[in-house]
């Protein structure tokens, strides 16, 4: 598992390392860090993106050591406790079904993490419905239609253009009565800023509700994590609009940005789920923040 998230996290390690000359050799002064190393370091994390306030604090609690054995994994430590206890739990497929709405800005990767989560659940034994609730272009229906062949789930889709939440409400019903364990609901890629486009994402809430009451279970937001900070505006308003349980970081594997989690997990108290480390279906993993964070800082084992 941590090989994945050192492979997957290889541009933001570059990043960091771009900057910090030698890594190791500035980390391994021993003793305390001077100044112009802590200053080395904070540009390093900035341009990671985890953000000014996050670096000068993590800065601020390294130079608070004052004996540093191991530097790289004191810092490792320093990032990791930076996420508290959000720690990305599997979820919990229920008798019902458990029904979880997949929402994000455009071509953020949600389609392709619903083919992820549902393969995964079905390699686990469960059965799982995906509901096509992205009805603004056909080839949306197309390719979760051609998701749903390939990881052998049941899929309810209607004509383009139709209700997204009259989709999301057949799709429920059907989950019960063909008694699905997971109902994942893929919606059309939307701008934050999008009033209208918010109440629509609140409509398809409130009559998943309706089909099962207490659903959906889970919403999570599925963000790329190359838009780095930009991102953090995304969880704010998608997390106003409909209350987010959970955030997606997909593209690590191809974003310099990966500290991006660090700042998001700090601004929000909302877990990171899952991380998107390649586009393959195995490359969707739980969230670690231990392996997350020894691999940011370069640590390669
Ligand atoms: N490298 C990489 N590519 C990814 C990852 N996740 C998704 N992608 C790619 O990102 C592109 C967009 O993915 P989609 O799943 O179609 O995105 P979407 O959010 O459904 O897009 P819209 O429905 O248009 O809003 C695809 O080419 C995916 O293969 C990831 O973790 N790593
Ligand atoms: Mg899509």
């Amino acid at each position: 598992m941590f090989n994945r998230f050192a492979s997957g996290l290889r541009k933001t390690r570059q990043a960091i390392s771009n900057t910090l000359s030698d890594f190791s050799a500035l980390l391994g002064k021993g003793n305390q860090l001077d100044q112009a190393a802590l200053d080395e370091l904070e540009e390093a994390l900035i341009l990671a993106d985890i953000g000014a306030a996050s670096a000068a604090d993590i800065v601020a609690a390294i130079k608070k050591i004052t004996d540093i054995d191991d530097p790289q994994k004191a810092l490792a430590d320093i990032i990791k406790n930076r996420f508290g206890s959000n720690k990305g739990k599997a979820i919990a497929p229920i008798a019902g079904p458990y029904v979880i709405l997949i929402v994000g800005v455009n071509g953020s990767g949600k389609t392709t993490t619903i083919a992820k989560i549902a393969g995964r659940e079905i390699g686990m034994g469960h059965k799982v419905l995906l509901a096509a609730a992205d009805t603004f272009r056909a080839a949306a229906g197309e390719q979760l239609e051609h998701w749903a062949d390939k990881v052998g789930a049941d899929i309810i889709r209607q004509s383009s253009g139709s209700d997204p939440a009259a989709v999301a409400f057949d799709a429920v019903k059907a989950g019960i009565s063909r008694s699905a364990d997971l109902v994942l609901i893929d919606t059309a890629g939307r701008l934050q800023t999008k009033t209208n486009l918010m109440e629509e994402l609140k409509k398809i809430k409130r009559v998943v509700d309706k089909a099962l009451p207490g659903a959906p279970h889970e919403i999570l937001m599925v963000m790329d994590a190359t838009t780095g900070q930009n991102g953090l505006s995304q969880i704010d308003l998608f997390h106003q609009a409909v209350g987010l349980t959970g955030i997606v970081v997909t593209k690590l594997d191809g974003s310099a940005k990966g500290g991006v989690l660090v700042a998001a997990a700090e601004k929000f108290s909302i877990p990171i789920k899952y991380v998107g480390l390649g586009e393959k279906a195995e490359d969707l993993v739980d969230f670690d923040p231990a392996a997350f964070s020894r691999a940011l800082v370069g640590i390669d084992e």
